[in-house]
């Protein structure tokens, strides 16, 4: 490849602050990535009051056409509903068909303790997520309703990558998270479809190795916070897994860590798993952290190894030496000044 094409989407709030980070940490791999060239494209709350649409057609076709891969923020997405609203990210997702989720969690801060090492595999595409809700007035008053919506297509394509990511890794271990024992039909074909993936044709015994095990999401929780370190890959339908990620991130320390790719078969998009953060937004303070190591990811799967690593390597000596943090971590440097030390290093 003679250079890689990379769409920028900060979106709003905080990603707007921590996209240009990871932007300048990817320039500073120099020759490790094949001339980097950035598209900035819009999308979010603010392109929707601005223009009426929340992902403009020009981001979904230039995505697909000119970009290889993407780095996605945050999106401001209002908590009520508003007429021709609809969160870009969710919507992004599904157009460039992103089905599989991948959140690593993984302590690096000094003396931690319990030490985590895992990684959320969230199904994107479906779930509640499929956001059809109606409401309606029966006898008592107001009822909505939703879609849960669970294929198993996805659920097997999810349970593929799942079981790929356990299979490389030292402990093996897939845990299905799931709630069966309420939703028999809904997470109960996501539960079966899942653990029937290594007897697919042409897997060939290829995940023997991979002990699986099972746990219902709300004692998963429970144990997570109790002994995390009993995890290595969780799989997940996309509600589950968005909500055992941010479980996850308050382990080690600070959501502002968490980063994470939308994976399809033909394109990839970083993104720190965390929102716009409305609480700290505009103040410089937003740890970049989670968005660099983000784009270490996407360039992981994009094959750029050498790269990701010095993106990772990078962060981490910036975690463990303690000096440049941002409030998230008690500290009390800028996002800026974190970016500094990064880029110090690289
Ligand atoms: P949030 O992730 O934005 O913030 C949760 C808490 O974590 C806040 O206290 C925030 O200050 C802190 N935090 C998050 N990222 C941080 C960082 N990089 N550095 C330091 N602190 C950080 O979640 P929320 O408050 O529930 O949601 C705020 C908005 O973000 C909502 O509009 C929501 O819809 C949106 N959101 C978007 C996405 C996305 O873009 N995929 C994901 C989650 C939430
Ligand atoms: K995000
Ligand atoms: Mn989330």
């Amino acid at each position: 490849r003679q250079s890689l094409r990379i769409g920028l989407i900060p979106a709003d709030g905080i990603g707007k602050e921590v996209i240009p980070a990871a932007k300048a940490a990817i320039l500073a791999l120099g020759s490790d990535i094949p001339n980097p060239q950035f598209v900035d494209l819009a999308a979010g709350w603010e392109t929707f009051t601005r223009t009426g649409v929340a992902l403009p057609q020009e981001t979904v076709d230039i995505l697909r056409q000119e970009c290889d891969c993407a780095l996605f923020g945050s999106v401001s997405s209002p908590s009520r509903k508003v007429v021709g609203y609809s969160s870009p990210i969710v919507a992004l997702r599904k157009e460039l068909d992103l089905y599989a989720n991948i959140r690593p969690v993984v302590s690096v801060l000094v003396g931690e303790k319990p030490s985590v090492d895992l990684i959320v595999v969230r199904e994107n595409t479906e779930c509640l997520y499929v956001k059809q809700e109606v409401q309606t007035v029966g006898e008592h008053g107001k009822e909505a309703r939703a879609t849960r919506l669970i294929t198993e297509r996805a659920s097997r394509r999810i349970g593929q990558m799942a079981f790929e990511l356990a299979n490389a890794r030292p402990r093996k271990l897939l845990t299905i998270i799931h709630k069966s024992n309420v939703l028999s039909v809904t997470d109960g074909l996501f539960r079966e479809t899942v653990r029937s993936v290594p007897t697919l044709p042409g897997v060939n015994g290829k995940y023997d190795q991979v002990t699986i095990s099972e746990q219902l999401v709300d004692s998963a929780v429970y144990r997570l916070f109790r002994e995390p370190e009993i995890f290595d890959v969780l799989v997940a339908p996309n509600l589950y897994g968005d909500i055992l990620s941010d479980a996850a991130a308050a382990l080690v320390g600070s959501l502002g860590l968490i980063p994470s790719i939308n994976a399809g078969d033909n394109f990839v998009m970083g993104e720190p798993v965390h929102g716009s953060a409305p609480d700290i937004e505009g103040k410089g303070i937003a740890n970049p952290i989670a968005s660099i190591r983000s784009a270490a990811l996407m360039l992981r799967h994009l094959g750029y190894t050498k790269g990701a690593d010095r993106l990772d390597t990078a962060v981490d000596q910036v975690i463990r030496e303690g000096k440049v943090l941002t409030p998230d971590l008690k500290g009390t440097s800028t996002t800026n000044e974190v970016l500094e030390a990064v880029l110090r290093i690289l």
